[in-house]
């Protein structure tokens, strides 16, 4: 039973590929997004080392001269997505969006590397510089205080998680004119964010389009600018795994400590005393009061923080589906609705990995339990922590590919 499930984990990922980049899912997201890509190179990387590097490297052929990675490349149009690359605007080699996405792919091209270093010694060495730009690119624009801000919902990821409400309600969508939403013909409304904060989403793109995506231009006049845990943490992550792969290939290394320090410097600005948690930061402002699934992102970020245990072990009893994405005891949590309560089987994978990394038992109690979750609800987008209800769209390419890469009975024990 399990094993077939790893056949049609390969199924869901292969009905998925476009040949050189993976949809998230068709019909809802028919264009390339980044950390879903990352997290699908992991999931090829169990069977086809080419595919995996293939992945990545279309990715990295999107990236913008400023060294910028966007967060979706349209190879191809489809009307069925909005918005869509007319209404982005990009300047890139390829038709994109103007904001980017957490650096998972960084940190996967080293996971990828390390399981079969002769297959991916000359792709790694390709593919370095450009990491290394993407990586100097957040430094230089995205830092407060040593923590990485993201300038969009959607350049987060976790578009519609109660952290942003504050920075969202700075922002009077006026002008933002009539469109058409095409998420809700393929997911029911209750599942996604609501039409006041796609105005929100929708007036952002348009003024990073106003401005060219010119970051001094948009640093000056964008309202939106929140302090993110999981971005932070990834991005430390990331820069570990750069100068680790750096050091051992023996390839440019330059700033990489410095920015490590700064890094780790910025993620205790986000550790909010009061709940025990790490917290996203309003900037300027202050804490969010959010306890999500990215506040138990150190792990995976290199830091051992006991701090986070209490919460952790909280968290893992707390739903029978865990990790919510939302603390389950906040007034703004929501099992269906996305970002707001539901659990993401690639965000525990994230968790999970760190967690082994320290050698906690509770990487394997994560572990156990989302293979239980996926093996009674399918791959689907997410899922309801409450019941392990499939929520959001199915035959989805990351929570096959979590499986293949970590939950299922052939990945691997942690
Ligand atoms: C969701 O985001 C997109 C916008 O980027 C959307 O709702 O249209 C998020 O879950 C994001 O994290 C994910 O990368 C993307 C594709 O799975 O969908």
């Amino acid at each position: 039973m399990l094993q077939d499930l790893n056949q049609q984990a390969v199924e869901v990922l292969n009905g998925n590929d476009r040949g050189t980049y993976t949809l998230p899912t068709s019909g809802l997201y028919p264009y390339q997004w980044n950390w879903d890509s990352a997290i699908c190179a992991l999931g090829y990387s169990t069977y086809d080392i080419d595919r995996a590097w293939t992945e990545l490297e279309t990715l990295f052929a999107g990236q913008w001269s400023g060294g910028m990675v966007p967060h979706i490349l349209f190879h191809e149009s489809d009307p069925g997505y909005f918005p869509g690359p007319e209404v982005w605007g990009g300047r890139g080699p390829v038709p994109s969006s103007g904001i980017t996405q957490p650096p998972v792919a960084i940190s996967a091209a080293r996971m990828i590397y390390e399981r079969a270093p002769e297959q991916g010694g000359d792709r790694l060495a390709k593919l370095y510089p450009s990491m290394l730009a993407w990586h100097r690119w957040f430094m230089r624009w995205r830092l407060d205080a040593g923590a990485v801000c993201v300038s969009h919902p959607w350049e987060a990821g976790r578009d519609n998680a109660p952290d942003w409400d504050g920075a969202m309600a700075r922002i009077k969508p006026n002008g933002v004119g009539t469109y058409q939403r095409r998420d809700t013909d393929h997911v029911s409304a209750h599942m996604r964010p609501s039409n006041d904060e796609y105005d929100r989403y929708v007036w952002l793109v348009q003024l990073g389009r106003r401005l060219k995506w010119d970051e001094a231009a948009l640093r000056a006049e964008n309202p939106f600018r929140v302090a993110d845990p999981a971005m932070t943490f990834i991005c430390l992550r990331a820069a570990r795994d750069l100068l680790a792969v750096g050091e051992s290939c023996g390839f440019e290394t330059n700033g990489l400590r410095s920015d490590i320090a700064s890094l780790e410097r910025g993620a205790e600005t986000l550790w909010n005393g009061a709940m025990g948690c790490y917290d996203s930061r309003t900037v300027p402002g202050g804490f969010t009061g959010s306890l999500s699934n990215a506040s138990f992102l150190c792990w995976y970020a290199g830091l051992n923080d006991e701090r986070q245990l209490p919460e952790l072990r909280r968290a893992l009893e707390r739903s029978a589906y865990p990790i919510a994405s939302y603390d389950p005891d906040s007034q703004h949590f929501d099992p269906v609705r996305y970002w707001r309560g539901p659990t993401w089987a690639f965000m525990n994978m994230l968790i999970g990995t760190g967690l082994a990394e320290f050698d906690y038992p509770e990487a394997r109690i994560l572990r156990d339990a989302t293979r239980s979750l996926i093996s009674r609800s399918g791959f689907s987008e997410y899922f309801n922590p409450l019941t392990g209800d499939p929520a959001g769209g199915n035959s989805f390419a990351w929570t096959a590919a979590v499986w293949l890469a970590w939950a299922g009975p052939t990945a691997g024990e942690t």
